[in-house]
């Protein structure tokens, strides 16, 4: 009779950390079986989640948020949108994760340990605005392919770790160096291991900005698996796919850096706005930056019931990629008028500011409120969609809310 094969530690260390607690006689699992828990996980409580949050997808995992749940000025963990483009890493070791940078315009290939990048640099926190550059992909029409994001992929967290600056200066970076590339340790839903679910990445001049961070803490903690843990790229402001979550390798790269998800339709839309449903060139497609003006009223929920007489109180965020938001506006003329709301400053760069105002229905009936962000560079949402491109992202249409009164 041959000898009955046990499960590796590294893949029970994995479905440990799925389960949330510990397996108890785990070391019993025969080598290659794959517990119940995996096979049919609850996502709430594999990932911690708020039971209001939506799943669009459970192969990859992608999870939305809701307007009213995103009414802390800092998001919690339970409350932000998760998407996965690949399978979650097995067997996180973060005894011996590593960060490797390397690349034509690294001046020599180094490996770091989580370790020495938590001891040998300086840490920084920041709130940072993630917003998927898909957020509000439903609204298009014709429709684009992928997931059917209403508002929800956005969330503005408080992110701990150590510039990305620092790291690429202590390795050296040649002159030539025009972008970075972030490799990680999700895996392909082929699951082959020479396919990469996302490689995306930034210009040098975003990488060395003082808010891109390699973090390994979300609000005071360790990150959660689903958003990166034990390391993750954060670079506020532009669409949260260059965020690489997992980080094990960022290459300085002397091109565009051209890994998964870089090219074609991919995280890139018309250079100039074209006709619904037209075929663009791929000489003509631009590669997403920063994002646009947005804002989201977070209270009320919509369908919100009144009485004639009441004030309502709506607040909620409004953000604008690299840029600050200067103006707020409400309306509840369907956009013919519009009113002033009280904006604070962000708490820094990258940061969603809150917004409010108080607001008086003249009789009773159905209202919609309609809220219009402004950017510092005077550009405002619009109020309906904005361009449509293949893909379906950048759409930062002002966000509506229903209300009756009576
Ligand atoms: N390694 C890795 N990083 C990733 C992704 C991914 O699939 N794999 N998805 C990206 C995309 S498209 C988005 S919108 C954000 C989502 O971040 P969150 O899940 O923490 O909200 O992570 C980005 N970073
Ligand atoms: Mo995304």
């Amino acid at each position: 009779m041959r000898r009955r094969e046990f499960i590796g530690k590294a893949a029970l260390a994995s479905f440990t950390l799925t389960a949330g607690t510990g397996i108890v006689y785990g070391e019993l699992m025969p080598k290659g079986y794959v517990p119940l828990l995996m096979q049919d996980p609850d996502p709430f409580k594999m990932f911690s989640i708020d039971k209001d949050m939506t799943v669009l997808n459970d192969r990859p995992w992608n999870i939305e948020s809701k307007a009213h749940l995103l009414n802390d000025a800092v998001t919690p963990n339970k409350f932000m949108f998760i998407r996965n483009n690949g399978l979650l890493p097995e067997a996180i070791d973060v005894d011996t994760w590593t960060l490797t940078i390397d690349g034509e315009s690294a001046k020599q290939k180094k490996t770091y340990t989580l370790n020495e990048l938590k001891t040998r640099f300086p840490q920084y926190t920041y709130h940072l605005t993630l917003e998927c550059g898909g957020n509000g992909r439903k609204e298009f029409n014709p429709p684009a392919k992928g997931n059917q994001w209403g508002v929800g992929a956005v969330h503005c967290s408080k992110w701990t770790g150590i510039r990305l600056r620092d790291v690429l200066e202590d390795v050296g970076v040649k002159n030539d160096a025009v972008y970075i590339g972030y490799h990680a340790a999700d895996i392909h839903l082929s699951r082959s291991p020479d396919k990469e679910p996302i490689s995306r990445g930034c210009p040098m001049e975003k990488a060395y900005q003082d808010e891109t961070l390699l973090a390994f803490q979300l609000n005071g903690e360790d990150i959660p698996l689903a958003h990166g843990y034990p390391l993750r790229l954060v670079a506020g402001g532009w669409p949260a796919s260059v965020s690489g979550k997992w980080v094990q390798r960022i290459s300085i790269r002397n091109i565009v850096h051209d890994g998964t998800k870089m090219m074609g339709t991919a995280y890139r839309v018309p250079c100039k706005p074209v006709a619904p449903g037209e075929k663009v060139a791929d000489e003509d497609m631009c590669i997403i930056e920063s994002m646009p003006v947005k804002s989201l009223i977070t209270y009320p929920k919509t369908g919100a019931l009144l009485t004639l007489g009441q004030e309502l109180t709506i607040n909620g965020h409004a953000w604008a990629g690299e840029l600050e938001v200067a103006k707020m506006e409400y309306s509840i003329d369907f956009g013919s008028t519009w009113h002033a709301c009280e904006l604070k400053a962000p708490v820094n760069r990258l940061a969603w500011q809150q917004f409010s105002a108080n607001i008086s229905f003249p009789q009773e009936g159905y209202y919609e409120v309609w809220a219009k962000a402004t950017d510092s560079n005077g550009k405002s949402q619009p109020m309906l969609l904005p361009g449509w491109n293949p893909k379906g992202y950048l759409n930062n249409a002002c966000h509506r809310i229903a209300v009756k009164v009576s």
